[in-house]
């Protein structure tokens, strides 16, 4: 894996390192989040014909949210954790078969123009390195003076961030390849001034990082990752899971029956305190409704009561009346009579 600014070298020194044209497409730097871009090569390496899964950081650096450049790495480099994972917790896994897309090392370029690492790099190493075997290396370290560069690994090394490799690697790339005065060519930038030539040691430690990368730390970058930083990861994610030590070998059924029943047991609480909840919820609105019955019932006594005490009030006033028509009828007809 590459990791660095937009621009910073990290494709040439790729195809430095494995002498070969990349299609990974230059970046520029309008990017709103950063994209990791893979691709899986056949490359021949040793006379052994090996599978090189490349993955280069696009767009790294150019937000201003420094610490979410690092997460989108950070996930990454989890997510090929949790695949591997994943497959070794299957009943039937395939380990041996299984398309391994853990990452063995990461080139973290470093900017050659400043005076040690930025916030941006030190945030990143501080993640990566207990995810990944990180490299550093200073890149286009062409553009920096001899002394100035030694002071500048000096620096670097110093820093308070764990690295692989204590001293980064001051490193040139290039995709060009320039006849030398003695008629052999070699992979160089050429300059008013002279070449830099990418392999040669007098001019940067390329060929050392070479080395160390293809050759001499191959074994020991993929035995730390399987062995010590994927073993981080899995036994933070089984802690996760609520596994302990016992959860697996013979004891594990009655581990597991443990659990469930635990799980059971908690779900059987749940559900008695849902059920109360939801009785004495239902109590409380009968009781309202029953109030509110009560209310209703009241206030219609009091109305049938004014009704009736109306209706006899204007009972007495008929019978009222009619009877003093019946007398004023009866006084009428005497007086006529007479
Ligand atoms: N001086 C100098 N220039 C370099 C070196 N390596 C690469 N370059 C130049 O830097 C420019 C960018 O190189 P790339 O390899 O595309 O950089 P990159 O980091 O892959 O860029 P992105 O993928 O776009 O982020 C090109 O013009 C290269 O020729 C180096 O070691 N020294
Ligand atoms: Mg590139």
């Amino acid at each position: 894996m590459c990791v660095g600014e937009t621009g910073m070298g990290k494709t040439t020194l790729i195809e430095s390192l494995f002498n070969m044209k990349l299609d990974f497409e230059p970046c520029n730097h309008e990017l709103k989040t950063v994209e990791l871009r893979t691709k899986t090569y056949d490359v021949a390496e040793g006379g052994i014909r090996v599978k090189l899964r490349l993955v280069e950081t696009a767009g790294f650096g150019d937000q201003l949210d420094k610490d979410k450049s690092a997460r989108v790495i950070v996930e990454y480099l989890e997510a090929q954790f949790e695949r591997y994972l994943q497959e070794e917790l299957k009943v039937r896994r395939m380990l041996n078969y299984f398309d391994d897309s853990r990452i063995h090392a990461c080139l973290y370029f470093i900017s050659p123009t400043g005076h040690g690492l930025k916030a941006l790099d030190l945030v990143t190493l501080r993640e990566l390195a207990k995810r990944v075997n990180v490299i550093p290396v200073i890149a286009k370290s062409d553009t920096t003076c001899k002394d100035e560069l030694v002071r500048f690994k000096h620096k670097v090394a110093h820093t308070n961030v764990e690295m692989n490799s204590a001293v980064p690697f001051a490193v040139v790339g290039s995709g060009d390849f320039v006849k030398k005065d003695n008629g052999v060519m070699v992979r160089a930038r050429k300059y008013p001034w002279g070449i830099v030539e990418v392999e040669n040691e007098q001019h940067c430690d390329f060929v050392k990082l070479r080395e160390a990368l293809l050759r001499t730390n191959v074994d020991e970058m993929r035995e730390r990752t399987h062995n010590v930083l994927y073993e981080n990861y899995r036994r933070e994610r089984l802690r996760d899971m609520r596994m302990g030590d016992g959860d697996t070998g013979p004891k594990m059924f009655e581990t597991f029956t443990l659990k469930q029943k635990e799980y059971n047991d908690e779900f059987a609480r749940q559900e008695t305190t849902i059920r109360e909840d939801f009785q004495k919820k239902l109590e409380a609105k009968e009781a309202e409704m029953r109030q509110r019955e009560e209310a209703l019932n009241v206030r219609s006594r009091e109305v049938e009561d004014q009704a009736s005490y109306e209706l006899h009030r204007l009972e007495s006033e008929i019978r009222m009346l009619t009877e003093e028509r019946t007398r004023l009828q009866a006084k009428a007809s005497k007086k006529l009579r007479k």
